[in-house]
């Protein structure tokens, strides 16, 4: 079986996203979507409101599973035979990084990473601008799922 994950923060999950995941899903018999739940990190949402809402946002794709990680991501594609990553990539400034990655995630184990590049209408898209933008009263309701948008002003109103 060919196994992927697409990783992230998913911070929260986006068209961006969500693209990535549905063309992986096209490629590969499973694809695992995984969140790094590092409870260190700051994040808007908490590791279940995140696995909450991509788990909604996945459920159209029979083969796509979600799950949240913490530690390094080869560990858990070791553990879950999974032998290919795929990341989006928009920018050259993601391919700086992402090479980097790749190349030290190639180093610590077997596994391939496969990038996917970015469908220009969301090549803009990133979870932190949709935050700053939605922060400030933006509309980002094109951008990302109905429930996440709901969310995100319900958050951001308490905050
Ligand atoms: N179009 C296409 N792709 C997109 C878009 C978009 N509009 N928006 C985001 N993406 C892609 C990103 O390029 C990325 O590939 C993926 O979606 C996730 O994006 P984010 O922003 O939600 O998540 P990141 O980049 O913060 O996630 C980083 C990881 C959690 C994957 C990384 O930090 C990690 O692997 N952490 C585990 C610890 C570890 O193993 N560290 C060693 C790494 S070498």
């Amino acid at each position: 079986m060919r196994r992927a994950v697409c990783p992230g923060s998913f911070d929260p999950v986006t068209h961006g996203h969500l693209d990535i995941v549905g063309r992986a899903a096209a490629l590969f018999d499973e694809v695992v979507v995984a969140a790094g739940v590092n409870p260190s990190k700051n994040r808007l949402f908490s590791p279940e409101e995140r696995l909450g809402m991509l788990e909604r946002a996945c459920a159209p794709w029979p083969n796509v599973r979600v799950d949240g990680f913490t530690g390094l991501l080869t560990d858990f594609c070791r553990e879950h035979q999974i032998h290919a990553i795929v990341k989006g990539l928009r920018a050259v400034s993601d391919f700086d990084y992402e090479l980097q990655m790749a190349q030290m995630n190639a180093s610590l184990t077997d596994v391939e990473t496969v990038f996917i590049p970015t469908s220009p209408e969301w090549s803009f898209l990133a979870s932190s601008l949709v935050k700053e933008v939605a922060r400030f009263g933006g509309d980002v309701s094109a951008l990302v799922p109905d429930f996440v948008n709901t969310a995100l002003v319900d958050r951001l109103r308490q905050a």
